[in-house]
């Protein structure tokens, strides 16, 4: 199959493998339209950049912020769009100006809409939206968007426009400051994650089917914070289990009282953090837990800690290799529904997009 066939059924399973394919339709549509110069004109150098989004979208945010810091050098930060909506003189109280950048799949979530409404209608404040779909109320709003229309899914959960809109934002940073070694670095992650995909596949596999358990924890620090948050909502969304996000630190500061071999405790390991967040590893090791661990490449104590281990072993910078650490998660979240016999196709109580009427329900 040569292009992306967005007209089956909803198919999740299908949307997590095709993610190398699709980010590679991505790039070609990001430059052919050359979408990124021109969202960049927006852009004023002695700016700071909030990204806006709720769910996955918000997580999104979260991880864009973090690499658009460690890419451009400019201050960024991530919202959910709620609290822009209910205390935007706290999201807005800073004097700097602030580059709006709103993140939505759909581009019909409530929150979102009503967020670019108000920057745009009633703080005068034009803003960036990013979107894996036309014809919808944000794009009316927003002063410009960029489309990955690609990326766009059947399911309700999101999988391939997560990484698409994070790979995106990415891209987008490293136009605007110039940075070609990110944007190589960009384009060669679809051949390096397709052969992640097909080793990881079969083993989660495995290690799903031989174990059960109670509760899920993800760790994870700096850009990857937002990553292992996304982590924690697909085991939500995909198997309806308890699953908690932390700053790999943080763990210690109380939450490793719920520690013991019942629980999974994913640590996403970064490379400027390796050390001290290996400790921890070897401290929740030493509790009982059951660990699994993502890094780029391990060393004889997190090999011997961790209870399923995947080396990425990725030669991309650090702050572009986020997207490659999510795919584990994506299918641990995927085999353990399937293994508890939910369809994940339609997840319980979640629908595509929360849209709310008037009266904000
Ligand atoms: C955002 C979102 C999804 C969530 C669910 C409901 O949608 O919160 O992240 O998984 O599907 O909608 P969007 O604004 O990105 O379309």
């Amino acid at each position: 199959m040569s292009s992306i066939d967005t007209t089956r059924e909803a198919s999740t399973e299908n949307e997590i493998f095709s993610q190398p394919r699709c980010w590679e339709e991505c790039f070609k549509t990001l430059e052919e339209g050359q979408q990124l110069e021109r969202a960049g004109k927006l852009f004023s150098k002695d700016t700071e950049y909030l990204f806006i989004g709720c769910g996955s979208s918000y997580y999104i945010s979260q991880a864009a912020a973090a690499s658009w810091e460690l890419i451009t050098g400019t201050r960024a930060w991530a919202i959910p769009a709620s609290e822009l909506l209910l205390f935007p003189d706290l999201v807005l109280s800073g004097s700097a100006k602030c580059q709006p950048i709103l993140v939505s799949r759909s581009g019909h979530s409530s929150e979102v809409v009503r967020a670019a409404q108000y920057l745009e209608h009633v703080r005068n404040i034009r803003t960036l939206a990013i979107s894996c779909s036309k014809h919808h109320p944000l794009e009316e709003i927003s002063a410009s968007t960029i489309y990955l229309l690609p990326a766009d899914e059947k399911s309700v959960v999101m999988t391939r426009s997560f990484t698409s809109m994070l790979l995106g934002l990415q891209s987008l940073a490293a136009c605007f400051a110039h940075r070609k070694e990110i944007t190589d670095g960009l384009r060669q992650l679809p051949a390096g994650v397709q052969s992640i995909l097909d080793w990881v596949n079969p083993r989660i596999q495995e290690f799903v089917a031989a174990r059960t358990f109670a509760d899920y924890v993800f760790l994870g620090q700096g850009p990857l914070f937002g990553i292992a948050s996304e982590g924690q909502l697909k085991i939500k969304e995909m198997s309806c289990s308890f699953a908690q996000v932390f700053h790999t630190l943080e763990f210690r500061h109380g939450p490793k009282a719920i520690v013991g071999p019942e629980i999974l405790v994913t640590f996403l390991l970064s490379e400027t953090g390796y050390a001290p967040e290996r400790e921890v590893l070897e401290e929740i090791k030493e509790l009982g837990a059951t660990t699994l661990v993502i890094t780029n490449q391990a060393d004889d104590t997190v090999r011997r800690q961790a209870d399923f281990l995947v080396e990425l072993k990725l030669g991309s910078p650090e702050s572009v290799r986020l997207a490659a650490y999510l795919v584990t998660c994506q299918l641990l979240g995927l085999y353990t529904g399937l293994k508890k016999g939910y369809d994940i196709d339609r997840p319980r109580n979640l629908a595509r997009a929360v849209i709310l009427n008037r009266n904000g329900e």
